[in-house]
C-alpha cells in the first residue's frame, strides 16, 4: 500500500496537492500525518522525516523501499503507476501545458504564496483587502492566474482545467483555497471554477479534515494570534 506522509491538513498546501490527486482519483493509499510543530533541525516534525526525506518537508511517497519526495516527482510517479487514471490530460499538446502550468506553479507564485499562507479554516477578507491593496506583487501573481485559468476554461470548454479532473487542477486547489481565505477579487468564471474546485470530492474532503483539526500553529499563522 502507497504510504503518503503529510502536515496539518489545514495549513499545508504541498501536502493537499497529491492528498487530493489520489483521493478524487481513487488511487489507494495510507495516509500519514506528520504534525507541524516547527521546522527547527530538532523539531518532531524534522525528526520524524530524518532518514526518510532528503528535504525534511512534506509530502513524501513511500512505494515499498522507493521514496518520492516533492510533489511534481509524486505527481509523475503516480501518473506512470497508474495510467488507467489518467492523471494528465490526453494530448501531447494539452500534457504538455500541464506540465507547464504545475511547474510555473511549483517555482514561482511567491508573493501570493508567502502573503496568503494556507488556512483553510480561516476567513481573513479583512487580511486580503490590506494584502490587495499593499502588495503589487500579490496583485501580479493573482493577475497571472486570471490569465491562465480564464484562458484554458475558455478553450477547453470546462468544467474544470483540461476538461475533467486532472494533476493541473490538483495543483492549483490550494491556491483556489487562498483566494478564498483572503477574498482577493476573481472574475466570475474563475469564482465559479473555484466553487467547482472545491467542491469535488477529493477536495470536499480534505478540507473537512482540515476544518475539524483545530490546531493552532502560531508560526504558521502571521494574521492571528488564535484561532
Ligand atoms: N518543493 C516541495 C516543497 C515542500 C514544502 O515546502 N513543504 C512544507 C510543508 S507545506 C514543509 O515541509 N516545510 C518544512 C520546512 O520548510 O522545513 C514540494 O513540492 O513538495
Amino acid at each position: 500500500m502507497l504510504k503518503l506522509f503529510i502536515g496539518n491538513k489545514n495549513y499545508s498546501s504541498w501536502s493537499m496537492r497529491p492528498w487530493v490527486l489520489m483521493r478524487q482519483t481513487g488511487i489507494p493509499f495510507e495516509e500519514v500525518p506528520v504534525r507541524f510543530d516547527s521546522f527547527d533541525a530538532g523539531s518532531q516534525f524534522k525528526q520524524t522525516l530524518a532518514g526518510l526525506s532528503p528535504t525534511g518537508k512534506v509530502p513524501v511517497l513511500q512505494d515499498g523501499e522507493l521514496i518520492i519526495w516533492d510533489t511534481l516527482a509524486i505527481a509523475e510517479y503516480l501518473a506512470e503507476a497508474f495510467p488507467e487514471k489518467t492523471l494528465w490530460p490526453q494530448g501531447v499538446a494539452a500534457r504538455a501545458r500541464a506540465r507547464s502550468i504545475c511547474a510555473e506553479m511549483h517555482a514561482g507564485f511567491t508573493a501570493l504564496r508567502s502573503h496568503c499562507p494556507q488556512n483553510i479554516e480561516a476567513s481573513l477578507p479583512d487580511v486580503g483587502a490590506l494584502i490587495w491593496r499593499d502588495q503589487p506583487a500579490v496583485r501580479a501573481d493573482v493577475a497571472r492566474l486570471m490569465a491562465m485559468w480564464e484562458e484554458l476554461l475558455a478553450q477547453q470548454g470546462g468544467p474544470l482545467l483540461f476538461g475533467d479532473f486532472t494533476i493541473a487542477d490538483a495543483y492549483f486547489a490550494p491556491v483556489c483555497m487562498r483566494l478564498k481565505t483572503y477574498a482577493l477579487p476573481v472574475p466570475p468564471a474563475v469564482a465559479d471554477y473555484i466553487e467547482r474546485v472545491a467542491a469535488l470530492p477529493g477536495v470536499a474532503a480534505w478540507l473537512a479534515q482540515a476544518r475539524a483539526e483545530q490546531d493552532f500553529r502560531a508560526f504558521e499563522e502571521p494574521y492571528r494570534l488564535q484561532r
